[in-house]
């Protein structure tokens, strides 16, 4: 498709360009049910999936997901299957950079927003969950806690899909 520095300058501007877009965009608050994203769409659980674990937890004033670099094929369907190692609650939001900086500064605002969709998914501690999501587009794409400060603190990741 575009190649790597393409997409990075398309993803710049569209960070750029997101206050001006957030009341007129498509999905602008990235909560789509049940339809395609710029990052691909919820999974069908009865078909298959690749398992990919991803763990969240606290150490020394850090924040982390294990891993933080997911790699995965266009068309995949993967099944992230989530564990909350830590003392705090945490979650997993999967979208594309710009649309979760975006949500990151609604989540400030109102910091007991609760995610219900397809692409999130909010743990206490020590609990496990599970998002079946089908990457149906290649790019290279964020996962984020969104609880005000654990951003900021390391929870991040990229999803690379090629
Ligand atoms: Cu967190």
């Amino acid at each position: 498709m575009t190649s790597k520095s393409t997409k990075l300058t398309l993803a710049t501007l569209a960070l750029l360009a997101s206050t001006a877009l957030s009341f007129a965009g498509p999905g602008g608050a990235g909560h789509g049910h049940g339809d395609e994203t710029a990052y691909g769409k919820p999974g069908d659980p009865k078909k298959p999936a690749r398992i990919v674990q991803v763990t969240m937890g606290e150490r020394d004033g850090k924040m982390h997901f294990i891993p933080n670099r997911i790699e995965i094929r266009r068309g995949e369907q993967i099944k992230f299957m989530l564990r909350n190692n830590g003392e705090l609650d945490h979650e997993i939001v999967v979208a594309t950079l710009e649309e979760n900086l975006r949500h990151a500064v609604e989540m400030q605002k109102n910091p007991d927003m609760e995610h219900d969709d397809p692409n999130a998914k909010r743990l206490a501690p020590k609990k496990t969950g599970d998002i079946v999501w089908a990457f149906t587009k290649a790019g290279e794409f964020d996962f984020s806690c969104l609880i005000p400060g654990h951003r900021e603190a390391g929870m991040t990741g990229t999803i690379i899909v090629k």
